[in-house]
């Protein structure tokens, strides 16, 4: 998706034009895919734009560098202050997208990342629908992949590491040269993992079952948790439990949860429609109230948000 230059980036400490926020080619992240990344979104509110659960995704960043050893040179602290003042600088009144980026710098050749600088950057610009806006209205038409997901002692699943990407980025061609609108992977034993950037829920018999991202290698989702929340305020049974490809053929309703994604509900898995292929019931109430939670217009949500 091409996108809308801002006017700054925060790169170690400093806001650099957009422009100018360049690395050299020699950098070991782009050799070795040694990094870890967040994406987040701001949203508009009444006054002004709001990050949404900011620390959460803060705290999730220093985990995957903890998973594979890079020592972030900034507190959590540091890069949320970091991530309000980039989002304020750039002037997104209706919002944006957040990309807080650390990976292993210039100075050091061959695999072992140990010696490698560590570089921070934020960057932030409008995003609109992650899978157009079709999908939002009436459903993605999903496919499983023929790439697995990671084995988590192959890849650490947990971690939001830039190398694990391949993977997703392989599924993801798979499926739009197939002629669909994303790919879903099943983990190495064939149970459902989770979209290349997104998880999954479906809905059966009033229930919402999500697959636990342990057992089945998908990254633990910010978005993943805020829905398990709303929909249980709601009144609604949430089950975190494993799946096979047919649980997804039989649902009764189905969507995917991400922070560029937000909520798309599922149309169709493998040219099977999910019920009637229309976004179902507790689908449309889960996205609604997120919707508006992210928007600040549900008081009991407000703690997930960082005005700008
Ligand atoms: N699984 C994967 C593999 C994943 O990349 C994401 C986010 C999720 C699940 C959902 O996590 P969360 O955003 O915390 O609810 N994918 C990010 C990257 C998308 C991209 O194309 O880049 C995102 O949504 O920001």
């Amino acid at each position: 998706m091409p996108i809308t230059p801002t006017e700054k980036i925060w790169m170690d400490g400093e806001l650099v034009d957009w422009d100018k926020a360049t690395i050299h080619v020699l950098s070991h992240g782009l050799h070795y895919g040694t990094g870890a990344f967040e994406g987040i979104r701001a949203y508009p509110t009444s006054s002004g734009p709001a990050v949404f659960r900011l620390r959460e995704h803060m705290v999730r960043l220093f985990n995957s560098c903890k998973i594979i050893m890079i020592d972030i040179p900034f507190s959590v602290e540091e890069l949320i202050n970091a991530t309000v003042e980039v989002v304020r600088v750039n002037d997104h009144p209706d919002g944006c997208y957040v990309r807080p980026l650390v990976y292993l710098g210039y100075g050091e050749m061959g695999v072992n990342p140990l010696p490698a600088p560590v570089n921070v950057a934020i960057a932030t610009w409008p995003w609109g629908a992650y899978l157009g806006e079709n999908a939002v209205k009436n459903g993605a038409r999903l496919k499983i992949s023929s790439w697995r997901r990671h084995d988590p002692n192959a890849m650490p699943t947990a971690a939001k590491a830039t190398g694990m990407y391949l993977n997703s980025g392989l599924a993801k061609i798979e499926a739009l040269k197939s002629g669909y609108d994303e790919a879903i992977m099943l983990g190495p034993e064939g149970q459902v993992s989770e979209g290349t950037g997104e998880n999954i829920f479906i809905v059966r018999d009033g229930v919402l079952v999500t697959p636990p991202s342990s057992e089945a290698g998908a990254l633990p989702g910010v978005t993943q948790d805020s829905i398990v929340k709303i929909a249980r305020d709601l009144g609604y049974e949430v089950r975190f439990e494993a799946m096979v490809r047919t649980d997804l053929y039989l649902a009764d309703e189905a969507f995917m949860t991400g922070t560029a994604v937000e909520i798309v509900p599922i149309q169709s898995v493998d040219d099977r429609l999910v019920n009637d292929g229309r976004p179902g019931p507790i689908t449309n109430i889960v996205r609604n109230t997120f919707n508006s939670a992210v928007r600040g217009e549900l008081s009991q949500y407000e703690s997930w948000l960082t005005r700008v």
